[in-house]
């Protein structure tokens, strides 16, 4: 089994992202689980694009894309996407959107093809604070969540795809207010390790 995991670039002033950051911790191999681990950008027009050259070129079996939350103190998985872009601020590339659709002929939501009740009782097995959220917002991540299952959908692809979304990191939180939620990088690997672990 090959999976890919995405992380994002950093965005909104961070220094860091650590869904990329955390992804690039995973080992090349979870088991029978091959591993390839890639970065996207911050970018509405641009995240798709690359997804789907990564999809064409890798052939994943699984696409698990991981975003940073900022705000959570626990792991994130994602139940479903809308067809929605919305942002309260640009994205990298300077594009703020607001109440557009991702596809004008798409359907208003895709619910994720992970099981996200196994992989956030996986999560807490490991100890890892972990929960279901049945929203990925509105801005970049989830326009990547629905693009990926867009794509699966209409080309029937063979592949199990859904989205993950991660705290600050502890590093990200060290000079923002003292009550700031935060996890360790090591502690979100963790979680994405049980996470694939929990797809076999
Ligand atoms: N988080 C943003 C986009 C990139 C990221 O890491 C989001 O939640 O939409």
């Amino acid at each position: 089994m090959k999976a890919l995991v995405t992380g994002f670039e950093p965005f909104g002033g961070e220094q860091t992202n650590p869904s990329y950051e955390a992804a690039a911790l995973l080992p090349e191999r979870i088991d029978s689980v091959e591993l390839i681990k890639a970065k996207l950008p911050v970018s509405f027009n641009d995240s798709g694009p690359a997804l789907a050259e990564l999809i064409r070129k890798y052939q994943p079996d699984v696409v698990i894309c991981v975003g940073q939350s900022g705000g959570y103190a626990a792991i994130a998985v994602e139940r479903v996407a809308i067809n929605l872009r919305d942002a309260a601020a640009p994205d990298n590339s300077g594009v703020q959107p607001e109440e557009q659709p991702i596809t004008a002929d798409g359907p208003d939501a895709y619910f994720s093809s992970l099981p996200v009740k196994k992989i956030v009782a996986a999560m807490r097995h490991s100890s890892i604070p972990a929960f279901i959220s049945n929203s990925a917002g509105t801005f970049v991540c989830n326009n990547v969540m629905y693009t990926l299952l867009d794509l699966i959908h209409r080309n029937k692809l063979p592949i199990r795809g859904g989205f993950i979304h991660v705290p600050y990191s502890l590093q990200q939180v060290v000079s923002k207010a003292p009550n700031t939620p935060s996890m360790e990088l090591t502690q979100m690997a963790r979680g994405l390790e049980a996470a694939i672990r929990a797809l076999l």
